[in-house]
């Protein structure tokens, strides 16, 4: 009997899940943590929302209500999404909990001691009316390069370029609309991953033989291109206030506390039941444990690069990684996903329509491994028709009749 660990990818809290999260990440996840249970496997399997950032603050912006509730309010509903869908987690948890803040100082705290953390001062645009720093996301303006009035300070939707805020025309706060913005020095930190390449080089080298090709080769990739430092606060007002004298004001960046909540929620998980339960056998020191985690390949640079290092530079032994497991993308009727413009089918709904195991065996019978896959209803339909009602309930029906017809 072994000691698995599995981890799903936390899925954002903002907006609900759709059919292509269910297939990425969390459905897979499921399946092999069942079947690992089977096989007499000691298994833990732990998920929960991803919170902070700028996605839950807009969200909340939009429904008009504190980042709090709205959390809360989605928390909920994300939970009673996946235990309609027969999820088996042992807990599903918060990046945003007590135990993840604790966990995540810790770390930052190590980093920081063993010099890995570097301040570096930086020009952002700072809106007077609204009395902070805007994160890019947070400046609207026009496109330099094709006009669109509704340009992001980081990438315009329009024509997809890439763009630094001060180039966009009529900025103004997402906000508040103010136009009153100004180009300010502000300090941030850096992980600085160059100072730890070489032992993640080395620990990545033990992965070779051992993980699928798409994710080893996208960490192959990062590494061959070279690491940069890499910015871990921002100027926002959700998340964790960073731990250092200075920088009070600014939280940690939400992927550098999202991954540490696996080890958070854990400790939630954990801190349920102290006498029975401890993160630390799974987490620390934990020679017995096999590491399995899952998710969308767009996951894969943070979960192979940058968290291991920022593990690694802990110098203490954190549970690192031993399979990784990336998914592709699922289109829907030939098209994208979309949580935002709300295309394609939601997993609340669905299950609303038909029964969870429809769609569970339909999405990992076409999982998107190696290449993506596309949900079409004409697939659905036709997949369930034969291969469940016909194939298996035709299997059922004969074994019944026999066995009746012998009785
Ligand atoms: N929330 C991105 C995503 O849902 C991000 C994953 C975090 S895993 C630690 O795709
Ligand atoms: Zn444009």
């Amino acid at each position: 009997m072994s000691k698995i660990l599995i981890t799903s990818a936390l899925p954002y809290i903002n907006g609900v899940p759709h059919l292509g999260h269910m297939v990425g990440c969390l459905l897979p996840s499921d399946v092999y943590a069942r079947f690992m249970r089977m096989m007499g496997n000691e298994v833990l399997y732990i998920c929960g929302n991803d919170e902070h950032g700028t996605a839950s603050e807009v969200g909340a912006l939009k429904e008009n209500m504190p980042v709090q509730e709205y959390c809360d309010k989605y928390h909920a509903r994300h939970a009673q999404t996946y235990a309609d869908f027969n999820l088996s987690f042992d807990y599903f948890g918060r990046t945003s909990s007590e135990q993840n803040k604790e966990i995540t100082y810790h770390i930052f705290e190590q980093l920081d001691k063993n010099g890995f953390i570097e301040e570096r001062t930086m020009k952002q645009v700072y809106s007077v009316d609204d009395g902070m720093f805007l994160a890019d996301r947070y400046i609207t303006g026009t496109c330099p390069h094709c006009g669109y009035e509704k340009a992001r300070g980081d990438q315009c939707e329009n024509c997809t370029k890439v763009l630094e805020p001060t180039e966009l025309i009529n900025a103004r706060s997402t906000i508040s609309g103010s136009t009153n913005l100004e180009v300010r020095e502000t300090k941030h930190l850096f992980l600085n991953l160059p100072k730890i390449e070489n032992t993640l080089t080395e620990w990545l080298k033990t992965k070779e033989a051992f993980w699928p090709d798409v994710a080893y080769s996208i960490a192959k990739k990062w590494l061959k291109e070279g690491l940069q430092p890499r910015c871990i606060t921002r100027d926002l007002k959700w998340g964790f206030p960073v731990n250092k004298p200075g920088y009070e004001d600014k939280v940690f960046y939400v992927w550098f506390d999202a991954p540490i909540g696996y080890i958070g929620i854990t400790k939630q998980w954990s801190d349920e039941k102290p006498n029975e339960r401890n993160w630390k056998d799974w987490w620390l020191n934990a020679k017995d444990i096999r590491y399995v985690e899952f998710m969308g390949k767009d996951n894969v640079p943070y979960h192979s690069i940058t968290f291991p290092a920022t593990l690694l530079g802990t110098k203490e032994e954190w549970t690192k990684v031993d399979f990784l497991k990336g998914f592709s993308y699922l289109t829907f009727e030939g098209g994208k996903f979309s949580k935002s413009e709300h295309r394609g089918v939601f997993a609340e709904d669905a299950v609303k329509e038909f029964p969870a195991d429809y769609w569970r065996y339909w999405l990992m019978a076409n999982a998107p491994e190696a290449s993506d896959s596309s949900f079409t209803f004409e697939s659905f339909v036709g997949t369930i028709n034969k291969d469940l009602n016909g194939v298996l309930g035709n299997f059922v029906q004969r074994v019944m009749k026999m066995t009746a017809s012998k009785l």
